[in-house]
């Protein structure tokens, strides 16, 4: 039988049959991904085949399917090991608040730089849009979202407590697996019971001290929506790191710069301070935008925008 891994707990894994039934089941031996570096070898989204168990309502994971895409983690700073935390997602949504808490423009992009490079479309959804109230807060929202879906980026303008564009939302996530990303606080947990009011995820108010919010969501598991959705709520936005990368390749991960950093003088143009650069003609000339060459910079020499 065929199934999808909804949940794991490291020795047993929840696996979904299209028909909908779930099965618990356990790995065959000792299966592994060949050439793999995981400490685990099955993550929520895998496809598998599995078998039951004689007189059991156990299953025994046989075989792992292709993935078209996973994120990792590393297991520790320094360590090679690597953990697969998901696997086979149709889209990662980051769920961002300009205020309550603020969410940095250097955060968004280090996600959509991760997106890239595991070859997973992003979606931006601003949350808490009735808090918004002034013009300046208005106008900080347009510019924001002119600059992403000029990129090509699908932003959306929610709030889960007034009930603004939830429906919105709900389209968004429709028939698709979700990675749901965001910091804590955001109002992740929020609009999905907004959408699907049976979650009943419990939603975690404001610390009013540091206005950053406490984290309440501890594994990754894999939620069936009403609308034929699945998601993917990951414990925090830590986990899904910013995989390695050498200075050349960065540029690959904005697709605005795709089209001018071949015209550049030197083949290995970092696009940060050399002669002849067309990613810099092009950010004085206002084709690309100075807040994500800003963020491309500070990501290339190493700041830390993980905030
Ligand atoms: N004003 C306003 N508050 C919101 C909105 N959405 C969520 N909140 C509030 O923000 C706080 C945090 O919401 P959660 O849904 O728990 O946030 P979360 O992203 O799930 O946080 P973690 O589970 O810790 O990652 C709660 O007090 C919510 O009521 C919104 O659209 N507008
Ligand atoms: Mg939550
Ligand atoms: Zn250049």
């Amino acid at each position: 039988m065929v199934g999808t891994v909804t949940r794991s707990t490291g020795s047993w894994y929840r696996v979904l049959t299209a028909e909908g039934r779930s099965v618990e089941c356990r790995l065959r031996g000792k299966l592994k991904i060949a050439g793999s570096k995981a400490t685990n070898p099955v993550a929520v989204g895998d496809k598998v085949v599995f078998q039951m168990e004689d007189g059991a309502s156990t299953g025994v994971i046989e075989e792992i399917l292709d993935r078209s895409n996973y994120i990792i983690r590393k297991a520790t700073r320094l360590s090679r090991q690597t953990h697969v935390i998901a696997a086979n997602i149709d889209q990662a949504v980051i769920i961002v608040t300009l205020a309550y808490p603020r969410t940095s423009t250097g955060f968004i992009e280090r996600f959509l730089v991760t997106c890239e490079a595991y070859s997973i479309p992003p979606a931006i959804v601003f949350n808490k849009y009735d808090l918004l109230t002034t013009a300046a807060d208005k106008a900080r929202l347009d510019k924001l979202t002119g600059i992403y879906t000029n990129i090509g980026y699908p932003c959306l303008s929610v709030s889960a407590t007034e009930n603004i564009h939830v429906d919105s939302f709900d389209r968004l996530l429709k028939d698709k697996v979700s990675l749901l990303a965001g910091h804590s606080g955001v109002g992740k947990s929020a609009l999905l019971n907004a959408i699907e009011p049976g979650l009943n995820l419990k939603v975690q108010p404001l610390s009013k001290v540091h206005k950053k919010g406490k984290h309440t969501t501890t594994f990754a598991e894999m939620f069936r929506l009403s609308n034929g959705g699945f998601i993917i709520d990951t414990p925090g936005i830590k986990e899904f790191g910013l995989v390695d990368f050498e200075a050349w390749e960065l540029c690959h991960y904005f697709p605005e710069m795709r089209k001018f950093f071949n015209l550049c003088r030197y083949d290995n143009c970092t696009h940060y301070n050399e002669p002849g650069c067309r990613v810099q003609e092009a950010v004085s000339t206002g084709d690309i935008s100075i807040q994500r060459y800003e963020n491309y910079l500070n990501m290339l020499l190493g700041e830390d925008t993980r905030r």
